[in-house]
């Protein structure tokens, strides 16, 4: 369903960047590289009715996409922020949230940043409210099943001990981290230590269409869907490939846009999607994803960014609309982190997150974690 009831606009006063460096509680292996800290940027929108919170959720290099940290730092301050802040007209100086995306579309790409934006000034708008993001956003649940996205380990059985450690805690899905020559064999010791669990694999663009062979052999483990195998731009191939093979293909990385998940599902290339608002520019942007998806019958589930408590609570509020029907990579806190930048971090409880119900995203700064945090800061004013 489209957003029923639009926020109030804001008056945009100031804008806060950040960049944070959280350490992760263990390294995060992906067939793109391995990670050990999370750099990533936190948004404050000042506005004369309070302030929100968002987060952009680029990691330190572009491996993933081809946004980065340095890039989006820069990108906001030279282009992005300075729009906004111009916005609106000039005795009025308010800001819709529903109109950010529009302001901002002049400017080719940088979704992450683009979404960072305008989530903090959503959350500003519904905090003045006292309106919680769900309720915004449509949801119709109040807890979420959760499931935990595994990095390469060192071995087979180094991933049997980690995925036993997840389950006992009560994760209902498990998805594994493949790559060329840690597919077959990682998925196979999973499925032997823990029969018929949920499962996933994400290749993260890892294999070509020359892989097909290598792609097919999964198909005898059953799983849930195979995401992302190829490139980002490949959704031909992916085409090609999901007629290849059993295993339902799941995008990702392709999907950057509404348009481009309308086209990923015309081509046949997708038969579930991973819905991130990073990647797609926004929250109402993976709206209108997860609207298309439900009208086509296809199902979604909410992807992650290693989110810090600001962006997971967010997409827990996402995550629980009528669309997603596979559990999602929203975890709990400690998945990733020992000291969050919220008061209330994320947690597991049997297996579920809440959607949480306080005005805005619904979770507190943690003032004294964030500044412990930040590596730089700037604020750019009207
Ligand atoms: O491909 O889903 C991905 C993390 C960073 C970049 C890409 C991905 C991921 C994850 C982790 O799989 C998901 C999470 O935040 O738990
Ligand atoms: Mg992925």
């Amino acid at each position: 369903m489209p957003i029923a009831r639009p926020a109030a606009p804001v008056r945009l006063e100031a804008v806060e960047l950040r960049v944070l460096h959280l350490p992760l509680v263990s390294p995060f292996t992906t067939s793109f590289g391995t990670e050990t800290e999370r750099e990533v940027i936190v948004v404050r929108a000042r506005t004369a009715g309070g302030d929100g919170w968002g987060e952009i959720v680029t990691q330190q290099a572009p491996l993933y996409s081809s946004e980065y940290t340095q890039g989006a730092w820069d990108v906001a301050q030279r282009f992005l922020v300075p729009a906004l802040l111009n916005a609106g007209s000039p005795d009025a100086g308010t800001l819709a949230p529903e109109d950010v995306s529009g302001i901002l579309e002049p400017f080719v790409g940088h979704r992450m940043v683009k979404a960072g934006l305008e989530l903090a000034v959503l959350d500003a708008a519904l905090r003045a409210e006292g309106r919680p993001l769900g309720e915004y956003l449509g949801v119709v649940r109040d807890r979420i099943p959760s499931g935990v996205s595994v990095g390469i380990q060192r071995d087979p059985a180094a991933l049997v001990e980690a995925v036993g450690r997840y389950l006992e805690e009560g994760y209902v899905r498990i998805k594994i981290k493949i790559k060329p020559g840690r597919d077959v064999v990682d998925t196979a010791a999973v499925r032997d230590a823990f029969g018929a669990i949920p499962l996933q694999v994400d290749a993260n663009s890892a294999y070509s269409l020359a892989d097909v062979e290598i792609l097919a052999e999964l198909d005898r483990f059953d799983l849930l869907l195979i995401e992302q195998p190829l490139q980002e731009d490949d959704i031909v191939d992916h085409a090609t490939l999901a007629a290849r093979l059993h295993t339902p293909v799941c995008l990702d990385e392709s999907i950057v846009s509404a348009k481009a998940a309308a086209d990923a599902l015309a081509l046949r290339a997708a038969s579930v999607i991973n819905i991130k608002a990073g990647r797609v520019g926004g929250y109402l942007e993976a709206v209108r994803v997860h609207d298309l998806c439900r009208d086509a019958g296809v199902p979604v589930w909410c992807g992650g960014m290693l989110e810090t408590g600001i962006g997971r609570a967010a997409n827990a509020a996402l995550a629980a609309l009528p669309g997603f029907t596979l559990p999602g990579d929203v975890s709990a806190s400690n998945r990733f982190y020992t000291r969050d930048v919220v008061t209330e971090p994320i947690v597991l409880e049997d297996g579920h997150v809440r959607v949480p119900t306080g005005p805005g995203i619904g979770v507190e700064i943690d003032p004294v974690a964030l500044d412990d945090a930040t590596v730089a800061r700037v604020e750019l004013r009207r």
